[in-house]
């Protein structure tokens, strides 16, 4: 196993568009191996492909108080969603920054796991959120879109400036 290197916004390449996985074969578990590992010892609750620069429709998410209940979506696909709801999300690609991001509270979503097999996934609350926001991943888009340009502007100030002084 691996620990995997983490783009930081505002870097070009979490714009990328995911394709999606055409065969879950030893590659792509190694890659949703390598992955949770990255993500427990962030700690996160879920991480995209795409946010360890690489461009497969590769989800995997643990919201579970225990850390113990890994959630693996292969080509996910949103076929339903209802309600709204409002949730201070962070993301391991922006660290140190947190904001309220309103989105539907309840989403149905198909899959495939780690094994190849097509499943159906009804969330809601933070594992509604949880999905929805590692979905946006693989289609370019990080939360922070959601805000005013004002604070996207903040935002990738503070970002610069600390990888500036880190460096
Ligand atoms: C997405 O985010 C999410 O800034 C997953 O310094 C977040 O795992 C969905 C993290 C909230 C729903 C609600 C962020 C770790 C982890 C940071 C994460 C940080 C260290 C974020
Ligand atoms: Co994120």
């Amino acid at each position: 196993m691996a620990i995997l290197q983490i783009l930081h916004y505002p870097d070009e390449r979490l714009h990328k568009i995911a394709v999606p996985v055409a065969d879950v074969d030893d590659s792509i578990r190694k890659l949703v191996r390598d992955m949770a590992e990255t993500m427990y010892a962030a700690p996160g609750i879920g991480l995209a492909a795409t946010q360890v620069d690489v461009h497969r429709q590769v989800i995997v998410i643990d919201s579970s108080e225990a850390k113990n209940d890994l959630l693996v979506l292969i080509n996910p696909q949103i076929l339903s969603c209802d309600g709204m709801q409002e949730y201070e999300e962070g993301c391991l690609s922006v660290p140190g920054v947190y904001e309220k991001v309103k989105r539907p509270e309840r989403v149905t979503v198909t899959a495939l796991d780690a094994e190849g097999r097509l499943f159906t996934l009804e969330a809601a609350g933070l594992l509604a959120v949880c999905v929805q926001h590692e979905i946006d991943h693989l289609k370019g888009k990080v939360f922070v879109e959601y805000l005013s340009q004002l604070k996207q502007g903040r935002i990738k100030h503070k970002l610069k400036k600390r990888l500036r002084e880190t460096m």
